[in-house]
């Protein structure tokens, strides 16, 4: 909490952050750090770091050691958004699409993926991250299973973003085809990110994903994702068995899930955060 003040006063009413982001607040509301930080502390924490948010709903007992496996200071949170911003230099865009390993295009800097059903949220989660940047073209579906493509964005010359065709009904077919491929092959894959729905939890093509990644022995981190949809007393629930399930049963998933809301920008700081440590580009400095 402590933290969180003394931060909260760095971006004060002369800091240019702040000022900037008063021109921002109506078209993207929550969408940078320093909009955050013009909340009260209560919500911040729910926006900035939703498992703890989530901790006074929890019995005392609960261990919630994991819900902060990975906690940037807001320090972090803002250089790391620097990353998501472009600038002259810094060019954030769509990139290309494949709809087969041969035909993605060969690019050597750090990846990141995601992955999960039709309909999940991938690709309203990948414009979230990319809100800081509007010129970047991610297209969201109102039809499920809309993106059937590969489609590559790439953040400057520090990391690439992939979203992955969704799967449904069809998994193991549907992985065969393309997303199988991609996650054996591809050599400069740092992450791959699993989306999970946080009103239902894991559902079967979901375990089908998560065998086939600890089969393939890739390191993966579980997204729960439209947590601005979910009653709160629904989404611990969901939170913990989902979490006492990869402990258990999984040896590649990251320890701590990461609950987001692509529409409120819940979670979406900590995500840019953290992918752009485990892409190498972020050494956590006061954490
Ligand atoms: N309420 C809410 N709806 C979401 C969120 N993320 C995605 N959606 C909706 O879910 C549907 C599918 O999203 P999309 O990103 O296309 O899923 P994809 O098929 O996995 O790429 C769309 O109607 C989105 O508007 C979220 O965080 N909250
Ligand atoms: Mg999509």
């Amino acid at each position: 909490m402590l933290r969180l003040q003394r931060v909260g006063r760095l971006a004060g009413p002369s800091c240019p952050l702040r000022r900037r982001s008063a021109a921002w607040r109506s078209a993207t509301n929550n969408a940078s750090v320093s909009e955050v930080l013009q909340r009260e502390d209560k919500k911040l924490r729910g926006v900035v770091f939703p498992l703890q948010g989530l901790e006074k709903y929890l019995a005392p007992d609960v261990n919630t050691a994991s819900f902060r496996t990975f906690s940037p200071s807001l320090g972090d949170l803002h250089r790391a958004e620097g990353f998501f911003k472009p600038s002259g230099r810094h060019v954030i865009d769509y990139f290309s699409s494949a709809i087969r390993m041969d035909h993605a295009p060969r690019l050597s800097q750090p990846e990141v993926c995601f992955l999960g059903r039709s309909n999940v949220g991938k690709s309203s989660l990948i414009k979230a991250l990319f809100s800081l940047a509007p010129d970047v073209e991610v297209r969201v579906s109102k039809t499920p299973g809309h993106t059937k493509k590969m489609n590559f964005f790439k953040v400057g010359k520090y990391f690439t973003v992939v979203d992955m065709p969704g799967y449904g009904y069809r998994a193991p077919e549907d992985f065969a085809d393309m997303v199988e491929a991609y996650l054996q092959e591809r050599q400069n894959l740092k992450r791959t990110f699993l989306l999970v729905d946080s009103l239902v939890g894991l559902q079967k093509a979901d375990d089908i994903a998560i065998e086939m990644l600890e089969e393939f022995g890739i390191p993966y981190v579980l997204v729960l994702t439209k947590i601005d949809k979910v009653p709160k007393g629904l989404l611990v629930k969901n939170v913990l068995e989902i979490q006492d399930f990869a402990e258990k049963h999984t040896q590649g998933c990251f320890p701590q899930l990461f609950p987001v809301s692509s529409i409120e920008y819940s979670g979406i700081h900590l995500l840019r955060c953290f992918i752009t440590h485990v892409t190498g580009n972020l050494p956590l400095m006061n954490s």
